[in-house]
C-alpha cells in the first residue's frame, strides 16, 4: 500500500474534508464528524494532523478501524515526511513532571488514602477531574465514607486467631480477597498501560476485575493480558442498538467472562461539576461554548461526551432477553432498595450491587452500605439467607479493609473497590495495584484478629453495631485523611486577563 505523506494530510484540515492520523495511519472521518459521540470540535482540532496523543486515553484502539467504513482507512502516513515538533512545555505541566519525579517512594505508601494523594498532585488536572468529581453537591460521595464511619465493632475475644483466612468466593470463583475491582472508566487518562495494570497485578494475585464498557483498552487488549483461568467479570453499558450489546455480551462470553454486571444507576450521566468546569476553561471559555456545535454540549464534560450511547429506555422488560442472550451470571450493579432487590430476585438474576456509582449518579442517595441493611431484611422474606443462588455486593467509599469486613458482617458477599485502585496504578503503575492489595492483606489480618474472626463465614452480623447507620447525623469523629484529598467543589471563576 503507498504511502501518504504528511503534508497531504495536512490539505485535509477542514469540515469539508478532515482527514487524521492515529497510529500512523491516515482516516478520512468528513462524514463521521456529525456523529462522533464527542462532537465535531474535538476532532476538527485535529484536522489534517495527527490525533494519537488526544485520542489514545478515551478511546480504545479499535475504535476508529470498526467505526469507520474501509473505504475511509486511507493508508499509512509516510515517517518520512512526518515533521518531529518539539513539545513546549506548559509550567504545569513541568510543574506536574516534577512532581512525578518526586513521588514518596512506594514503600512509603501505607494506606489507600496515600495513592489517592499522590495521583491528585500527579495527575493532569483534566484526569484528577474527571475521576474524583461526583454529582450536583457531592454529599452522596462524602457519605459513602461517612457512613461506615457510623458503622461500629463489637469484636469477640479468646478465641485463638493464629490463622486467619480472608479467601472467599465470588459468585462461585475464587478469590484472594473479599473485594474485587470494580469498573472506572478511561483507565489511560491517568497511566499509559490503563486498565491493564489491574489486569496483570489481579492475575498474579487473584483478585476478580470487572472490565468496564468504557475503558481506554479495549476487550480484548484486556483479556489477552489475563492469565490462564483468571476470572474476569464484565461491567455493562446497554447500547440503545441491542444488535451491538448482544455481539459484545456474547463475544465477552465466548472469551471466557463469567459474570456481567448490568449497570442500572445511569440511565442518564450525572452532572459532576469538576469535570464539567475543566472542560468549560479547557475550551476557552463562553466565547467558543455559544459558537456552537452539532450534538453534545460543551460543558458537559468528557464522560457526558461519550455516554449517548446508553440507552435511558433500557427496563425490567429486557430482563429475559438478557437471560436468552447469555449464561454468564448476570448481576444488577446500581440497585438502591428492597423492592428492586426483590424484583432482582424474583427475575432468576445471580445479584445486586448496592451502589450509587460511587456518589457519580443522583446526589444525596443513601450509600450502599446503609442500603444493605433493609434489602437484607427483605430478601429474608425470600427464605433462609445467605442464599446461595443471590449474591449481594456493595461498592462506594471503600478505602479501609475494616469497611469491607463491615458491610460483608452485615449480609454483603464481597465488596467493589474502583477509585482506590484505579489511584493505584495513576500513581505507580501495576506495581500500585499490587501493593493496593498488601494493603488489603494486612489490614485484613489485623481486623480480623482484633475482631475475632477467623474467616469471611465468621464474619456475623453481631459483630457489627450499625444501629446508628440510619441516623444521617452524629459526632463522628473527622476522617482526616480522606478530607485532606478531598477537593471541595469550587464556585465559577471571574476571567483574569
Ligand atoms: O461514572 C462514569 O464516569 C461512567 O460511568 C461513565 C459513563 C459513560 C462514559 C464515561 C464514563
Amino acid at each position: 500500500m503507498s504511502l501518504i505523506s504528511a503534508q497531504t494530510v495536512a490539505e485535509h484540515a477542514s469540515s469539508d474534508s478532515c482527514w487524521i492520523i492515529v497510529h500512523g495511519y491516515v482516516y478520512d472521518v468528513t462524514e463521521f464528524l456529525p456523529e462522533h459521540p464527542g462532537g465535531s470540535r474535538i476532532i476538527l482540532k485535529y484536522a489534517g494532523k495527527d490525533a494519537t496523543e488526544a485520542y489514545d486515553p478515551i478511546h480504545p484502539p479499535d475504535a476508529i478501524t470498526t467505526h469507520l467504513p474501509k473505504h475511509k482507512h486511507l493508508g499509512p502516513v509516510d515517517p518520512k515526511t512526518v515533521v518531529k515538533v518539539e513539545k513546549v512545555l506548559s509550567e504545569e505541566e513541568k510543574k506536574r513532571q516534577e512532581l512525578v519525579a518526586a513521588r514518596p517512594s512506594i514503600d512509603e505508601i501505607v494506606n489507600l488514602h496515600d495513592f489517592e494523594a499522590v495521583a491528585k498532585a500527579i495527575l493532569p488536572p483534566k484526569a484528577w477531574a474527571y475521576y474524583s468529581s461526583a454529582s450536583d453537591d457531592e454529599i452522596t460521595i462524602r457519605e459513602n465514607r461517612a457512613a461506615y464511619q457510623r458503622i461500629w465493632f463489637r469484636p469477640r475475644v479468646l478465641r485463638d486467631v493464629s490463622v486467619v483466612n480472608w479467601s472467599t468466593t465470588i459468585l462461585g470463583y475464587k478469590s484472594s480477597l473479599p473485594v474485587y475491582i470494580s469498573a472506572t472508566a478511561l483507565g489511560k487518562l491517568g497511566h499509559p498501560d490503563g486498565e491493564l495494570n489491574l489486569t496483570r497485578a489481579a492475575g498474579k494475585h487473584g483478585v476478580i476485575q470487572m472490565i468496564p464498557t468504557l475503558a481506554s483498552c479495549s476487550f480484548d487488549e484486556i483479556v489477552d493480558a489475563a492469565v490462564p483461568n483468571q476470572t474476569l467479570f464484565l461491567q455493562l453499558y446497554v447500547n440503545r442498538d441491542r444488535e451491538i450489546t448482544k455481539r459484545y455480551v456474547q463475544h465477552a462470553e465466548k472469551r471466557g467472562v463469567k459474570a456481567l454486571f448490568i449497570t442500572v444507576d445511569a440511565p442518564q450521566l450525572g452532572r459532576r461539576e469538576k469535570d464539567m468546569r475543566m472542560k468549560f476553561v479547557d475550551e476557552g471559555g463562553v466565547a467558543k461554548v455559544q459558537e456552537g456545535d452539532s450534538g453534545v454540549k460543551k460543558d458537559e464534560g468528557v464522560a457526558r461526551a461519550i455516554s449517548s450511547f446508553i440507552d435511558p429506555s433500557l427496563s425490567w422488560k429486557d430482563i429475559p432477553w438478557f437471560k436468552s442472550i447469555t449464561n454468564m451470571h448476570i448481576v444488577l450493579k446500581g440497585v438502591a432498595t428492597p423492592a428492586d432487590a426483590l424484583m432482582a430476585y424474583d427475575y432468576g438474576l445471580s445479584g445486586i450491587v448496592l451502589s450509587n456509582h460511587g456518589g457519580r449518579q443522583l446526589d444525596t442517595a443513601r450509600s450502599g452500605v446503609e442500603n444493605l441493611i433493609d434489602i437484607v431484611a427483605a430478601l429474608k422474606t425470600r427464605g433462609p439467607w445467605p442464599n446461595p443462588r443471590f449474591a449481594i455486593f456493595v461498592d462506594g467509599g471503600v478505602r479501609r479493609a475494616s469497611d469491607v469486613l463491615k458491610a460483608i458482617a452485615l449480609g454483603a458477599s464481597a465488596v467493589g473497590v474502583g477509585r482506590a485502585f484505579m489511584y493505584s496504578f495513576c500513581a505507580y503503575g501495576q506495581e500500585g495495584v499490587e501493593k493496593a492489595f498488601q494493603i488489603f492483606r494486612d489490614e485484613l489480618e489485623m481486623n480480623m484478629r482484633l475482631i475475632g474472626a477467623r474467616s469471611i463465614d465468621e464474619l456475623t452480623p453481631d459483630l457489627v453495631d450499625a444501629s446508628g447507620l440510619h441516623a444521617h447525623v452524629g459526632l463522628t469523629p473527622t476522617d482526616n485523611l480522606y478530607n485532606t484529598t478531598y477537593q471541595p467543589l469550587a464556585l465559577a471563576q471571574f476571567r483574569t486577563k
